[in-house]
């Protein structure tokens, strides 16, 4: 097959297009959102021009068809509250110009898939978790944002949503090429990372319930101040997750909604996210322990209830070795000496197929190590150096 550079990232600007921020190359197109659900309907029509079958599942899972058995390329669409032009939408404005450059050359047949809410407006992975039976879609319908809409109401947005389903068992294995979104491969100077495994993640909600009352009049040994109590706890946990962790474990309080959220009120309630991850399972079951302890003693020493949610989360996984060998002679073949194995550290609808079909990974370098912000961003020549390796692997494989 032969790929077309030009026509890639002209996709990926117009993709970029929905939803930019206006700062940089900034995107905001949170999961299911006005703006993400028009970027949804231009990618399909972009997939009907390439040939290939459009279909939407009941999520809203973007599949385009090359019909037949085929390899899946593809990832997310959807950003962050502040994301950038590249994480998630490079994969799968790479996965269609493989699956349409491979229609032209008459084969082999390739599909490419956006998966729904992979940056978990609502859960961790959503789309790719219900796509491959990892949760049920009922389940997920239940999940609510930080703003209370449920999943459900939100897709209901989306009229595309419920055609006939698309079963794992239509593909022999699954490609997502991604920007690297850490520092590892700008400090080295290489241009490529195959990824070896993905980190698990684990992600709670938590909720300390205290007394809501006058910040002028209650004396401070009468308090029982939410706000208090988050930051006790969180001294805490960094005090004991430094007994047991790595220097590659990291942990999160990323979102914090204090209530009534007012200078002169003593705060009665905080909601906050506690997010941990590592490549080791064990660990990460020891950082539960650790959190449920942890809450136990600060509603007793801080006279507030600390209720947790349910624990959420997507375990360590490998990626399959002849999909890293293929992507590993790709890289050696067009970029020698300028390609590493490496973990990703960030998670991926990979983690969550990786299970039910051979799954690989591809990186490349993201400068300055920034996303997740506006500011995201990689040199073109590396977007189309990692297309071209990953079109490479794609017809080997
Ligand atoms: O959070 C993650 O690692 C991913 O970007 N959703
Ligand atoms: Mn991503
Ligand atoms: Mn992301």
């Amino acid at each position: 097959m032969t790929i077309n550079p030009q026509r890639f990232l002209a996709d990926l600007h117009t993709l970029r297009s929905f939803g930019a921020s206006g700062v940089g190359k900034g995107v905001v197109r949170p999961a299911y959102s006005a703006v993400e659900i028009a970027s949804r309907r231009w990618l399909a029509s972009r997939m009907q021009e390439a040939g290939l079958e459009v279909r939407f599942d009941a999520l809203g899972n973007l599949f385009g068809l090359a019909g037949e058995k085929s390899l899946l390329v593809g990832s997310h669409s959807d950003s962050q509250p502040e994301g950038g032009w590249l994480d998630g939408a490079l994969g799968v404005i790479a996965g269609l110009e493989i699956a349409r450059a491979s229609k032209e050359a008459g084969g082999p047949p390739i599909s490419v898939v956006s998966f729904q809410d992979e940056e978990g407006r609502f859960g961790v992975l959503t789309g790719s978790d219900v796509w491959t039976g990892r949760m049920a879609l009922a389940d997920a319908d239940r999940l609510t944002d930080t703003e209370g809409q449920t999943l459900r109401s939100a897709r209901q947005r989306m009229k595309e949503g419920g055609g006939k389903s698309v079963t794992t068992d239509l593909f022999t294995g699954f490609l997502e090429m991604h920007i690297e979104q850490g520092p590892v491969l700008d400090e080295s100077s290489d241009r490529i990372g195959v990824v070896t495994n993905i980190v698990g993640i684990r992600n709670v909600k938590v909720t300390v319930k205290g007394r809501q009352n006058h910040a002028g009049t209650t004396p401070m040994h009468l308090r029982r101040d939410a706000f208090q109590a988050l930051v006790a706890l969180n001294a805490r946990l960094n005090e004991e997750f430094s007994k047991i962790v790595t220097p590659a474990t990291v942990w999160t309080v990323g979102h914090v909604d204090v209530h009534p959220n007012a200078s002169s009120v003593v705060p009665g309630r905080v909601s906050f996210s506690l997010q941990w991850r590592d490549a080791d399972k064990a660990r990460l079951q020891a950082m539960e322990e650790i959190v449920r302890q942890t809450c136990t003693e600060i509603a007793q020493a801080c006279g507030v209830a600390v209720e947790m949610e349910p624990v959420m989360g997507i375990d360590p996984v490998a990626m399959d070795v002849r999909v890293q060998a293929a992507l590993e002679q790709a890289s050696e073949d067009l970029a020698p000496g300028q390609w590493r194995q490496m973990p990703s550290g960030a998670l991926h609808d990979a983690a969550n197929v990786a299970p039910v079909l051979p799954t690989g990974m591809l990186f490349v370098p993201s400068i300055g190590g920034i996303s997740h912000a506006f500011d995201e961003d990689t040199d073109e020549e590396d977007l189309v150096l990692g297309l071209e390796v990953l079109a490479r692997a794609a017809e080997a494989l």
